[in-house]
């Protein structure tokens, strides 16, 4: 993941940056693009290039993925530790943290500001994560709620600690929801645990039914999928019924709920899933 795409602030004591995920299956049998110093692409051998398919999962170069391992290790172990701390804050306030993750545009901040608006006075409580720029936070304290922005930087992902920084700034409300908006990244946010009760991952319907196949470990990470812009449906020649399907079969035990931020269509099982799950977590 984060070395791959040019995340800085995953950097070991010996000054290397890395990290990704390796929960992935070793059933494939090919291996035989990580030793190799460089491919000749005169030469038509080769047309598909898996850089995956060693233990570690992905491949940098100069690093064995022994070492890459070790270091993956370390800083999401220390990432851990981190994430057990904002959810044990989190429970004894019995707040029910949701973590949104997913490519950028796909409507998270459209659908948080339609969400708060339409949760009333129920407490509540906003992290906002981008690269750069304030626009989401305003975006959420134009509706009234409390916003905490998270600028990352070059980094591709929030990570617990810099949640728990925001958690000292939110003052959070006993039984509130706490939405956390991550940077959008189809990837690097999956292997991040920020203490959050689940993850959803939002996709929206031009982005093309095969995503949750590329792109697996977001959908298997996430308890909850929303297909968001089911209005744009008729206009762009989308099979919903793939989009679920392909869901399924990354993460079999997925839920799906299809609706439009934009219209207010399929909002209510939102809605209603929300507070079942507060109800759950101070049960
Ligand atoms: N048609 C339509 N557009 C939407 C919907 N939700 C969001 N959008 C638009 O998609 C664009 C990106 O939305 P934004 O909330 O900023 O996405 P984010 O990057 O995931 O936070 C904006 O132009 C929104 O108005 C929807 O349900 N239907
Ligand atoms: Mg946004």
């Amino acid at each position: 993941m984060c070395t791959v795409c040019g995340c800085s602030d995953i950097v070991t004591a010996d000054g290397k940056a890395v990290g990704h995920s390796h929960g992935h299956s070793h059933d494939h049998g090919h291996h035989h693009h990580h030793d190799h110093g460089h491919h000749d692409h005169d030469h038509g051998h080769h047309d598909h290039h898996h850089y995956g398919q060693g233990e570690a999962g992905v491949s940098v170069p100069g690093m064995s993925q022994s070492r890459l391992i070790e270091v993956e290790t370390a800083i999401l172990s220390k990432n851990d530790a981190y994430a057990a701390q904002n959810r044990r804050i989190l429970k004894a306030l019995d707040v029910f943290a949701l973590n949104l993750v997913s490519s950028p545009g796909s409507g998270k901040t459209t659908l948080l500001c339609e969400t708060i608006k339409r949760l009333g006075d129920a407490p509540l409580a906003v992290i906002e994560g981008d690269q750069q720029t304030q626009n989401d936070a305003d975006r959420i304290r134009a509706t009234g709620a409390r916003a905490v922005q998270i600028n990352t930087g070059k980094g591709c992902h929030l990570d617990a600690h810099m949640v728990g920084h925001a958690l000292d700034d939110l003052r959070l409300r006993q039984g509130a929801f706490l939405f956390i908006e991550n940077v959008g990244n189809l990837v690097c946010p999956a292997a991040f645990d920020l203490g959050e009760d689940c993850k959803v991952a939002i996709l929206s319907v031009t982005e093309g039914e095969d995503k949750p196949l590329k792109y697996p470990d977001m959908f298997t990470a996430a308890r909850l999928a929303i297909l968001n812009k089911i209005d744009l449906a008729p206009h762009c020649d989308v099979d919903l019924d793939l989009y679920e399907a392909n869901l399924r079969r990354v993460n079999p035990g997925i839920e799906i709920i299809g609706l439009s931020a934009r219209t207010g269509e399929g909002i209510d099982t939102w809605l209603a899933w929300l507070k079942a799950r507060l109800a759950d977590k101070a049960a």
